[in-house]
């Protein structure tokens, strides 16, 4: 595992809303995930079907639409050792009335439709939800000077 795993996240609609970008943001800093990309963006309905592409044809499916594409997210790309795991971690799970209490989900949501962020569930999903919101121009390469301070050199 490389120390340089990109995770894409978005900030759902409710977490704007309720004023939690900051929250969320803290949360990966904390961590000591780099923020490697970050703008607000307009899901328009055709990015929506294609990133919700598994759940078109479920019943909520038209309430997630039209939540994801009425009001503006806060994409980000953050970098970090194992960066989908940790974060998929620090979210908690998608019903968060089940989500612990100290992640996002379970701090701030009690529920699963309006659950504050999305975050990419596995390597395969983050390199392609990172081009599907991200241009390469888009996206930093910079060495953070507290690294020596988040992993050892043989990490
Ligand atoms: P995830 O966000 O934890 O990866 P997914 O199953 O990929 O969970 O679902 C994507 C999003 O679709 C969820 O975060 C939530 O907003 C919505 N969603 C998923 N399952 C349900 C459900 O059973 N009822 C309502 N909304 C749901
Ligand atoms: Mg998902």
């Amino acid at each position: 595992m490389a120390i340089n795993d990109r995770t894409l996240i978005l900030i759902k609609p409710d977490g704007i809303q309720r004023l939690l970008v900051g929250e969320v943001i803290s949360s990966l800093e904390k961590k000591g995930l780099k923020i490697v990309g970050m703008k607000m963006i307009h899901v328009d309905k055709a990015l929506a079907k294609e990133h919700y592409s598994h759940l078109v044809s479920k019943p909520f499916y038209p309430d997630l639409e039209k939540f994801i594409t009425s009001y503006p997210v806060v994409a980000m790309v953050v970098e970090g050792k194992e960066a989908v795991d940790v974060v998929r971690l620090l979210c908690g799970p998608t019903n968060a009335t089940k989500a612990e209490g100290g992640t996002i989900r379970g701090d701030f949501s009690n529920s699963t439709s309006r659950n504050i962020i999305h975050a990419s569930d596995t390597e395969e999903s983050a390199e392609k939800e990172i081009k599907r919101f991200f241009k390469s121009s888009e996206l930093f390469d910079y060495k953070l000077v507290a690294q020596d301070f988040l992993y050892a050199s043989d990490e």
